[in-house]
């Protein structure tokens, strides 16, 4: 057994357990990836042993457990990457931080509407309310491309875990084919091109499961 283990859902539809995931890869550490189907019958007693709140991602490492995705970017950012998750200078560490908190605590529209499926390949017309978050979005990654992104090609140059935050959103916005203007739509691209958000499409792509729409929406 690995001293850091991380607790996924499935590739297709788990769009949280994308973070973690590939801030642990693009950083290159050895991790052992513990996979659970959800929404089946027997779902919650796997995830049981593993996780407080019956959700993924969960990251154990030693005897420390952590739920929840942007608290485990932060734990592994501290505790197994020197701080290096995040951008150096304070000003723009504090941007990237407000910016990964409001990936996970907003979005409620873009996060029913159009869920996170590596299968889906059409256009979803969005609703007013879902069009308002896109913009805001698109507004997001124009302007820390322009403000911050000179040494690299991610929102602060190097990749951080803001640019995590983010994947799951770049592959919804290709499934369903979101207008963006220039600037977001490179940044949309640079993300998908990314080897180990390429790899985890495919192997989500190869995943049988089928959920509905309904619970795709809140995985
Ligand atoms: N805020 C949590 C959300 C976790 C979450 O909703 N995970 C989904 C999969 S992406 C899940 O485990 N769903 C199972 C369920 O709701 O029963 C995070 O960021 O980790």
């Amino acid at each position: 057994m690995k001293d850091i283990r991380l607790v996924i859902g499935n590739k297709n539809y788990s769009s949280w357990s994308l973070c973690p995931w590939l801030l642990l890869n693009m950083f290159d550490v050895d991790f052992e990836e513990i996979q659970i189907t959800l929404y089946q019958d027997n779902t919650a007693e796997k995830l049981g042993p593993y996780s407080p709140s019956l959700k993924v991602p969960v990251l154990l490492h030693k005897d420390t457990t952590v739920w929840d995705s942007l608290a485990i970017c932060e734990y592994i950012s501290e505790n197994l990457l020197g701080g290096a998750g995040w951008p150096g200078s304070p000003q723009r560490k504090a941007h990237a931080r407000s910016v990964s908190a409001e990936v996970h605590s907003e979005f409620a529209t873009l996060k029913t509407e159009w869920p996170m499926n590596c299968k889906a390949s059409y256009r979803l017309s969005p609703s007013q309310e879902l069009e308002d978050e896109v913009a805001r979005i698109d507004a997001i990654w124009s302007c820390c491309r322009r403000r911050f992104g000179e040494n690299g090609k991610y929102l602060y140059g190097r990749f951080s875990i803001t640019d995590c935050m983010f994947a799951p959103i770049a592959i919804s916005f290709e499934s369903y084919r979101a207008d963006l203007c220039g600037d977001a739509n490179t940044y949309m691209q640079t993300l998908l091109d990314n080897p180990f958000v390429q790899k985890w499409i495919t192997l989500g792509r190869r995943e049988k499961e089928h959920l509905s729409i309904a619970y795709a929406s809140t995985a």
